[in-house]
Protein backbone atom coordinates (compact mmCIF):
# COMPACT_ATOMS: atom_id res chain seq x y z
CA UNK A 1 0.00 0.00 0.00
CA UNK A 2 1.04 3.72 -1.20
CA UNK A 3 0.50 7.00 1.01
CA UNK A 4 -1.35 8.94 -1.63
CA UNK A 5 -1.27 12.08 -3.01
CA UNK A 6 -4.09 13.67 -1.54
CA UNK A 7 -6.13 15.55 -4.21
CA UNK A 8 -7.14 19.35 -3.86
CA UNK A 9 -10.18 19.91 -1.81
CA UNK A 10 -11.22 22.69 -4.64
CA UNK A 11 -10.29 23.53 -7.83
CA UNK A 12 -6.34 24.30 -8.86
CA UNK A 13 -7.89 27.99 -10.18
CA UNK A 14 -10.13 28.65 -6.90
CA UNK A 15 -8.24 30.51 -4.60
CA UNK A 16 -7.53 33.11 -7.45
CA UNK A 17 -6.32 35.97 -7.11
CA UNK A 18 -4.88 35.33 -3.91
CA UNK A 19 -2.98 32.00 -4.74
CA UNK A 20 -2.69 31.47 -8.84
CA UNK A 21 -3.53 28.29 -10.56
CA UNK A 22 -0.10 28.29 -11.34
CA UNK A 23 1.49 28.26 -7.74
CA UNK A 24 -0.89 25.29 -7.04
CA UNK A 25 -0.09 23.74 -9.95
CA UNK A 26 3.77 24.03 -8.88
CA UNK A 27 3.24 23.38 -5.28
CA UNK A 28 0.37 20.71 -5.24
CA UNK A 29 1.00 19.40 -8.73
CA UNK A 30 4.99 19.53 -8.32
CA UNK A 31 6.58 20.40 -4.61
CA UNK A 32 3.29 18.11 -2.65
CA UNK A 33 3.90 15.06 -4.97
CA UNK A 34 7.22 14.59 -4.85
CA UNK A 35 7.36 14.63 -1.09
CA UNK A 36 4.48 11.57 -1.43
CA UNK A 37 6.62 10.15 -4.45
CA UNK A 38 9.85 10.40 -2.28
CA UNK A 39 8.27 9.06 0.92
CA UNK A 40 6.86 5.89 -1.23
CA UNK A 41 10.23 5.35 -2.28
CA UNK A 42 11.67 5.30 1.25
CA UNK A 43 8.77 3.13 2.83
CA UNK A 44 8.81 0.74 0.22
CA UNK A 45 9.92 -2.85 1.79
CA UNK A 46 10.46 -1.23 5.69
CA UNK A 47 8.31 -2.08 8.40
CA UNK A 48 6.64 1.57 7.55
CA UNK A 49 4.94 0.27 4.06
CA UNK A 50 1.30 -0.20 5.00
CA UNK A 51 1.45 2.31 8.21
CA UNK A 52 -0.98 5.93 8.18
CA UNK A 53 0.98 9.03 7.16
CA UNK A 54 0.00 10.17 10.78
CA UNK A 55 1.77 6.46 12.11
CA UNK A 56 5.26 7.32 10.05
CA UNK A 57 5.10 11.10 10.80
CA UNK A 58 4.80 10.22 14.77
CA UNK A 59 7.81 7.27 14.01
CA UNK A 60 10.35 8.57 12.26
CA UNK A 61 13.43 9.78 13.45
CA UNK A 62 14.08 13.54 13.59
CA UNK A 63 15.30 14.54 11.48
CA UNK A 64 15.51 12.29 8.47
CA UNK A 65 14.52 11.91 4.90
CA UNK A 66 11.23 9.74 6.33
CA UNK A 67 10.31 12.29 8.35
CA UNK A 68 10.71 15.16 6.27
CA UNK A 69 8.79 13.84 3.21
CA UNK A 70 6.15 12.40 5.51
CA UNK A 71 5.74 15.41 7.55
CA UNK A 72 5.95 17.19 4.41
CA UNK A 73 2.89 14.78 2.75
CA UNK A 74 0.85 15.39 5.69
CA UNK A 75 1.57 19.49 6.45
CA UNK A 76 0.64 19.93 2.62
CA UNK A 77 -2.60 18.16 2.79
CA UNK A 78 -3.29 19.77 6.14
CA UNK A 79 -2.79 23.48 4.48
CA UNK A 80 -4.86 23.34 1.84
CA UNK A 81 -7.31 22.17 4.14
CA UNK A 82 -6.97 25.23 5.69
CA UNK A 83 -7.83 27.41 2.99
CA UNK A 84 -11.22 27.89 1.25
CA UNK A 85 -12.30 29.66 -1.85
CA UNK A 86 -15.17 31.94 -1.64
CA UNK A 87 -16.82 33.45 1.49
CA UNK A 88 -14.61 33.46 4.61
CA UNK A 89 -16.64 31.14 6.47
CA UNK A 90 -16.81 32.73 10.55
CA UNK A 91 -15.08 30.11 13.33
CA UNK A 92 -17.80 28.39 15.34
CA UNK A 93 -19.01 29.95 18.44
CA UNK A 94 -17.03 27.46 20.78
CA UNK A 95 -13.79 28.10 18.39
CA UNK A 96 -14.67 32.06 18.63
CA UNK A 97 -14.83 31.87 22.04
CA UNK A 98 -11.58 29.79 22.66
CA UNK A 99 -9.94 32.10 20.23
CA UNK A 100 -11.06 35.48 22.03
CA UNK A 101 -9.97 34.02 25.39
CA UNK A 102 -6.66 33.62 23.83
CA UNK A 103 -6.13 36.80 21.86
CA UNK A 104 -8.73 39.07 22.94
CA UNK A 105 -10.11 38.91 19.64
CA UNK A 106 -10.37 37.31 16.09
CA UNK A 107 -9.10 40.29 14.51
CA UNK A 108 -6.18 40.26 17.52
CA UNK A 109 -5.39 36.87 16.03
CA UNK A 110 -5.12 37.33 12.45
CA UNK A 111 -2.56 40.27 13.15
CA UNK A 112 -0.89 38.16 15.44
CA UNK A 113 -0.83 35.43 13.20
CA UNK A 114 0.39 37.39 10.36
CA UNK A 115 3.12 38.84 12.24
CA UNK A 116 4.51 35.36 13.76
CA UNK A 117 4.32 33.89 9.93
CA UNK A 118 5.75 37.48 8.76
CA UNK A 119 8.71 36.73 11.32
CA UNK A 120 9.44 32.97 11.01
CA UNK A 121 12.56 32.99 9.92
CA UNK A 122 12.58 29.44 8.41
CA UNK A 123 11.40 27.86 5.31
CA UNK A 124 9.02 26.74 7.73
CA UNK A 125 4.78 26.65 8.97
CA UNK A 126 2.96 29.18 10.87
CA UNK A 127 0.10 27.12 13.33
CA UNK A 128 -3.01 27.38 15.06
CA UNK A 129 -2.42 25.00 17.81
CA UNK A 130 -5.39 23.75 20.61
CA UNK A 131 -3.20 22.37 23.62
CA UNK A 132 -3.90 21.85 27.18
CA UNK A 133 -2.96 25.57 27.39
CA UNK A 134 -5.52 27.34 25.14
CA UNK A 135 -5.23 27.91 21.37
CA UNK A 136 -1.44 29.43 20.85
CA UNK A 137 -0.14 30.51 17.39
CA UNK A 138 3.23 28.19 16.91
CA UNK A 139 6.07 28.32 13.97
CA UNK A 140 7.78 25.00 12.99
CA UNK A 141 10.69 25.19 10.73
CA UNK A 142 11.59 23.10 7.60
CA UNK A 143 8.91 20.24 7.85
CA UNK A 144 8.45 19.98 11.58
CA UNK A 145 5.01 19.93 12.72
CA UNK A 146 2.98 20.40 16.06
CA UNK A 147 2.32 16.68 15.88
CA UNK A 148 5.51 15.37 17.19
CA UNK A 149 5.11 18.16 20.16
CA UNK A 150 2.17 16.92 21.69
CA UNK A 151 -0.26 19.97 19.93
CA UNK A 152 -3.44 19.53 17.97
CA UNK A 153 -3.05 21.54 14.48
CA UNK A 154 -5.99 23.91 13.73
CA UNK A 155 -5.16 25.59 10.48
CA UNK A 156 -1.63 26.11 9.30
CA UNK A 157 -0.33 28.48 6.40
CA UNK A 158 2.67 27.28 4.13
CA UNK A 159 5.49 30.15 4.51
CA UNK A 160 7.74 27.91 2.31
CA UNK A 161 8.48 30.81 -0.89
CA UNK A 162 7.38 28.05 -2.95
CA UNK A 163 3.97 28.53 -1.42
CA UNK A 164 3.68 32.30 -2.64
CA UNK A 165 6.65 33.62 -4.84
CA UNK A 166 5.40 33.40 -8.19
CA UNK A 167 2.09 35.37 -6.92
CA UNK A 168 4.23 37.75 -4.15
CA UNK A 169 8.05 37.63 -4.94
CA UNK A 170 9.30 38.64 -1.43
CA UNK A 171 5.82 40.57 -0.26
CA UNK A 172 5.43 37.37 2.42
CA UNK A 173 3.06 39.46 4.46
CA UNK A 174 0.30 40.71 1.42
CA UNK A 175 0.45 36.40 1.20
CA UNK A 176 -0.24 36.51 4.58
CA UNK A 177 -2.63 39.11 4.53
CA UNK A 178 -4.71 37.40 1.78
CA UNK A 179 -4.79 34.31 3.90
CA UNK A 180 -6.06 36.13 7.03
CA UNK A 181 -8.68 37.71 4.69
CA UNK A 182 -9.79 35.73 2.22
CA UNK A 183 -8.51 32.43 2.19
CA UNK A 184 -8.69 30.89 6.06
CA UNK A 185 -11.18 27.89 6.42
CA UNK A 186 -12.59 28.58 9.73
CA UNK A 187 -15.45 25.27 8.96
CA UNK A 188 -11.79 23.09 8.72
CA UNK A 189 -10.23 25.26 12.04
CA UNK A 190 -13.94 24.30 13.96
CA UNK A 191 -13.87 21.07 12.99
CA UNK A 192 -10.29 20.35 14.45
CA UNK A 193 -10.89 22.18 17.53
CA UNK A 194 -14.26 20.23 17.96
CA UNK A 195 -12.31 17.10 17.89
CA UNK A 196 -9.58 18.04 20.01
MN1 LIG B 1 4.87 23.95 0.49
Amino acid sequence: MTIEHSPLPYPADALAPHISERTMGFHHGKHHATYVANLNKLIAGTAHEGASLEDIVAAADMPSPLFNNAAQSWNHAFYWNSMSPGALEAPSSDLLAALEASFGSLDEFNSRFVAAATGNFASGWTWLVSDADGLSIVNTDDADTPLRHGRRPLLTVDVWEHAYYLDYQNARPAYLNAFVEHLANWEFASANFAAS
